[in-house]
């Protein structure tokens, strides 16, 4: 369901007055204040389909109404989301549970909706109806070769899917691990998830990324055989200069120094992407910036350091993605807060004196350091922001106006009832 043109009209209309007051005194700094706006625009955060739905927990799932139930409806609701912020005009699947069938049709759907297709995702941390051998005790580390072939052909398929959608990269996500200290020989599983990795690897088209995501602990919780940035920097180097390390925010230890594992990761050229969220104890999958927006920033902060000193492009040396799971509230609500959060984070980090910042470092002026990170971080860039969305032809206030509109009722009404998005 997309909103008429006017509809957005309309909403800008009421509210131009007082945006002009405020982006005003931004303009000041016109050279910057331009540069922005155009890195803004360029900017686009893709939504991964399992988050159009309401999450849950081990505990239980409270489906909300007007979810979709097919991939054409995800896309559908891509569409509205980009409509709205013009910031999200991409989306990432996951096989076996988006898998299109008719990939033309989804392709001409997505391109008239302005939404190209981001890493596609395997799924071997769950078995599926029709599976002849079980992921129980891992997939690319399993002890048994035909496991192990099963898993690598999974990844295989999941690339061919991709390839017919226009994909250019596949994240690999292992819940490979063990529970209990003796159940595996680390060495052992290392050296069987590489083979398979290479073997998957091997079947990447020229043009294409492998990410190789990492997470701390659960499924298993004794080991986990890609467990962190160490890990997963270690089978990239060793597959070679397609593969990169995915940095999921939420699959670290507590308190761990991520904005420096960014910079590492980038200043080895070995950075492949994100999945965005935001936790407060572990993998909590909560929404982008909803708990602390200040880690979120200083991880800006290094990717535009980062990035600049490699020469890199903002919007496409890097794979963006949310990975976000919602229990509480409407999916497309979250979603359109997650991608406010990470543009203003980013606007944020773009806002840094890196020259003044830089000589103070040289100096050792450890204050004005700190002065001039949250200077830049204390600055409310959502006019900056809604200036781009402007400009783009989206919605000043997107959330209100999707509230306004009564998007869900209207989902509600058209969608069957009952049906359940596909996904965690
Ligand atoms: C695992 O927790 C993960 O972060 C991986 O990216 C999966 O693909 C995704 O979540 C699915 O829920
Ligand atoms: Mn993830």
């Amino acid at each position: 369901m997309l909103l008429e043109k006017d509809t957005i009209l309309a909403h800008n209309e009421t509210r131009m007055h007082r945006h002009h007051q405020v982006v005003a005194p931004f303009r000041d700094n016109f050279e910057k204040f331009e540069k922005i706006i155009e890195l803004l625009t360029r900017f686009q955060v893709a939504i991964p389909s399992w988050a159009l739905g309401t999450g849950g927990t081990r505990f239980g799932r409270f489906p909300g109404k007007g979810e979709p139930g097919s991939l054409e409806e995800k896309l559908e609701d891509v569409g509205l989301l980009h409509q709205l912020n013009c910031n999200s005009g991409a989306i990432s699947l996951h096989i076996p549970w988006d898998i299109p069938e008719s990939p033309d049709r989804i392709r001409s759907q997505a391109e008239a909706l302005g939404i190209r297709f981001d890493a596609v995702n395997s799924n071997t941390f769950q078995d599926q109806a029709d599976q002849a051998l079980s992921y129980k005790f891992g997939s690319l580390q399993h002890v048994d070769k035909a496991v192990r072939q099963q898993a690598i052909q999974h990844n295989i398929e999941v690339i061919e899917h991709g390839k017919a959608l226009g994909s250019k990269s596949l994240t690999v996500w292992l819940s490979d691990g063990s529970c209990f200290p003796g159940q595996l020989n680390f060495r052992k599983a290392f050296q069987r998830t590489l083979e398979g990795l290479q073997e998957i690897y091997a079947s990447l088209p020229a043009d294409w990324k492998m990410f190789v995501e990492y997470k701390a602990f659960e499924p298993n919780f004794y080991s986990m055989s890609v467990g962190d940035w160490g890990q997963s920097l270690l089978y990239a180097q060793k597959l070679g200069p397609k593969a990169f390390t995915l940095v999921d925010l939420g699959h670290h230890l507590p308190n761990a120094n991520i904005e420096q594992i960014v910079s590492l990761l980038l200043m080895e050229g070995k950075l492949g992407g994100f999945h965005f969220n935001d936790s407060k104890y572990g993998d909590d999958d909560l929404t982008v910036g909803s708990i602390n927006p200040y880690q979120l920033f200083l991880i800006f902060h290094e990717l535009v350091e980062g990035m600049n000193a490699r020469g890199m492009h903002h919007a496409t040396d890097l794979g963006w993605m949310i990975d976000a799971s919602h229990n509480v509230k409407d999916p497309l609500e979250d979603l359109l807060q997650s991608v406010e959060a990470i543009l203003i984070a980013y606007t944020q980090a773009l806002l840094v004196d890196a020259e003044a910042l830089s000589a103070a470092q040289q100096q050792n002026d450890v204050a004005l350091c700190q002065e001039l990170l949250q200077e830049a971080f204390r600055t409310d860039v959502r006019p900056i922001v809604a200036e781009a969305r402007l400009r783009a032809g989206g919605a000043l206030q997107p959330l209100q106006l999707y509230r306004e509109s009564n998007v869900r009722r209207a989902l509600t009404g058209h969608r069957r009832s009952g049906k359940l998005a596909t996904g965690l």
